[in-house]
């Protein structure tokens, strides 16, 4: 079966794809990205100087999911604007994520990153790991400040990637500053920011950074990304392409994601434990999935979950 879907005008093989910071950081990570059946290549979150990261212990995955707090190591946008030319000749879109330390740097690296001509940008207004600094996505005001001026340097398809929102409130303020700014599509979720995951036997946090607090993903945080998908979609109607992000784990989970509204996935966790052959599994399970149930394509069960 055919898995190709189309966001914001560009085509994508397969609806799956990495999640920005999963085996994304290295050339080397990016070009077996590119090597594999990832639908496009995500590129991690860039800051305008190379970064470390947080100390280690910063990443620790458990059975229902995972918790980080890896603190933005990357290779600075210099680096990712060079590679991203390259990056094309796997034939598939390359997604460049830009964060940030404050606003300026948005500013900054989104117009050198346009400039080396990615398929798409997407925006990363959520990071919750940056000691003292909030996540942008929670201030309505510095994010429509921050979208606008970026907007006005971005010439190809801008999406946002969000936090986590649990009130309706928060969908609908959102949506209303998302509108003002003209975006192209959403990245919903990033990992549930400040979570805390506890070692009883030890007695311990499982993460170094910031006395164990960090963002969680995997299977646990399924329904809220679900939540997230679904509240964007009604809110503008469908008419803006949602990648979904949260709990994939299965071509089922896919599937959810695609009822509730998204066009495509993002895998995170499940691609750091399993490896880019998750890619392979996912594929066989979805087209199968769909097949049984009659669908002849995922672009045909988006938004069509049903309310009792
Ligand atoms: O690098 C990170 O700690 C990180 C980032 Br930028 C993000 O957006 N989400 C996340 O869970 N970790």
């Amino acid at each position: 079966m055919d898995l190709s879907v189309t966001i914001a005008g560009v085509r994508f093989p397969a609806c799956m794809m990495n999640a920005a910071g999963a085996l994304c950081v290295t050339r080397e990570e990016l070009e077996a990205l590119g090597r594999s059946r990832s639908g496009a290549i995500v590129t991690k979150s860039m800051t305008v100087e190379p970064r470390q990261g947080n100390p280690e212990p910063r990443y620790y995955g458990f059975p229902g999911g995972s918790i980080n707090s890896m603190g933005l190591p990357n290779l600075g946008y210099r680096a990712y604007a060079a590679l991203i030319p390259e990056l094309k000749k796997f034939g598939k879109p390359v997604v460049a994520s830009v964060a940030g330390l404050c606003e300026d740097d948005f500013i900054t690296i989104a117009e050198a990153i346009n400039a080396s001509a990615p398929d798409l940008i997407e925006v990363n207004l959520s990071c919750p790991n940056i000691p003292g600094k909030p996540q942008i996505g929670y201030d309505l005001e510095a994010s429509e400040r921050l979208m606008k001026r970026v907007r006005k340097v971005i010439t190809v398809p801008m999406g946002v990637k969000l936090p986590p929102y649990f009130d309706p409130a928060h969908h609908e303020q959102t949506a209303k500053v998302i509108e003002r700014v003209g975006v192209d599509f959403l990245s919903l979720i990033n990992s549930v920011g400040n979570g805390l995951v506890v070692d009883p036997e030890r007695e311990t946090v499982v993460i170094k950074p910031k006395g164990g607090f960090g963002g969680l993903g995997g299977p646990l945080i399924k329904p809220v990304a679900l939540a997230n998908v679904r509240a964007f979609w009604k809110q503008f109607k469908g008419r803006l392409p949602i990648i979904g992000t949260g709990g994939v784990v299965s071509g089922s989970d896919i599937f959810e994601h695609l009822l509730c509204g998204a066009t495509a996935v993002q895998v995170g966790t499940v691609l750091v434990e399993e490896g880019l052959g998750v890619f392979d599994r996912l594929q066989s399970e979805l087209a199968a999935l769909l097949d049984k149930k009659g669908y002849s394509s995922p672009a045909a069960c988006i938004g069509k979950l049903k309310e009792l």
